[in-house]
């Protein structure tokens, strides 16, 4: 008897164990919690006869100011009063999870599936997927390389190779304002996500202007993701390895907070009157706010608004207009000569 209770009593608790742990593991608390796409449809799925336009995003993660003005805008553009279910995926920075959220928006038979593409190969077969269920897929901000441009309806974002040779012409002009477009010029690059179009085009971009100056030396180019705790990590290696550095060009702001920090403890100096020439991208708010300041040289802004543009492309589709398949927002070049005119409409 003792015997046989005690049995069950182990096998009880091993099922309890068992069930404690899918538990966990299917809230999101367990070891797959990075693989598992974030979906959030805190709305409630469409009624029958409410005749809504049903959008799957799939956005590749939340890794900097720029990023959350982008989900916000599209967010805000694409409502249930404006006709639109929007679900929204976070892939938290892994392709593996857009690939599973866009196969997730096949079987739910969306009427569009958007993604940002984290990085710009590997997308070829989910989209043969979404192109053989007869779902328009529009592209947000990065690109994809494909095999087959049809693939893709449209896509919305920025020239972000223009915007490395913004950074280049300033670079030129201000060296040359400053009487130094003689002088030995030695450069290093935070870069962004590797293999993401931002990364890739920006460097490309800058490369193009800089090939011109045979006294400007780039002494390291070395990815930082994105993200202020990496810049800052990066930055630290530089100043570690490198002396006599000329300028710091980081493609993203929230990496040059964090090369900020680095420095700041190191008491250099950037800016209009500092040691560095610091060059930045994106012009969030708090970065345009150091460009006032003179921290920040330059910001060459990228623009995350891309909700209304979206909007009208989707509308156009429904009403079987023909869209353009490349469609680039609106970007400037930020100083402190013009910055403070723009700080007070900045929203993000
Ligand atoms: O510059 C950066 C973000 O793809 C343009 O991604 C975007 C870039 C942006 O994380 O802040």
């Amino acid at each position: 008897m003792r015997h046989s209770y005690k049995k069950y009593a182990g096998l009880a608790c091993r099922m309890l164990f068992w069930m404690l742990f899918l538990s966990f593991v299917t809230a999101g608390c367990g070891p797959f919690q990075d693989v598992a796409p974030d979906v959030h449809s805190e709305k409630k799925m469409p009624d029958e006869g409410e005749n809504l336009i049903v959008v799957g995003f799939s956005q590749l993660g939340s890794e900097s100011l720029w990023r959350t003005a982008n989900s916000e805008s599209i967010q805000e553009a694409l409502t249930r009063e404006n006709g639109f279910f929007l679900e929204f995926s976070n892939a938290r920075q892994k392709q593996e999870n857009q690939i599973k959220a866009i196969r997730g928006f096949i079987s739910q038979r969306v009427d569009y599936i958007m993604f940002s593409p984290v990085t710009e190969s590997g997308w070829d077969t989910v989209l043969r997927e979404a192109k053989d269920a007869g779902i328009p897929v529009i592209l947000v901000d990065r690109k994809a390389s494909l095999e087959d441009d049809s693939l893709y309806t449209a896509w919305v974002g920025s020239d972000m190779i223009s915007e490395g040779e913004k950074a280049g012409i300033w670079l030129e002009d201000y060296l040359k304002e400053e009487g130094r477009e003689e002088e030995e010029i030695n450069i290093v690059v935070l870069q962004g996500t590797v293999g993401s179009s931002a990364q890739l085009e920006r460097t490309k971009g800058f490369q193009n202007i800089a090939k011109e100056h045979a006294n400007w030396h780039i002494l390291k180019q070395e990815p930082a993701d994105f993200t202020t705790a990496k810049g800052k990590e990066v930055m630290e290696m530089f100043l570690r390895n490198y002396t006599g550095i000329d300028v710091v060009i980081s493609q993203n702001d929230d990496m040059t907070f964090g090369a900020l920090q680095a420095m700041e403890e190191k008491g250099i100096t950037t800016g209009v009157d500092g040691e560095i020439i610091l060059i930045s991208f994106d012009a969030v708010r708090e970065a345009l706010e150091l460009v006032s300041q003179g921290v920040i040289n330059v910001d060459i802004e990228c623009n995350p608004e891309q909700g209304d543009y979206i909007l009208e492309i989707i509308r156009k589709l429904e009403n079987g207009e023909p869209v353009d398949k490349e469609n680039i927002v609106e970007e400037k070049v930020f100083t402190q000569k013009n910055v403070d005119e723009y700080l007070d409409t900045r929203t993000y």
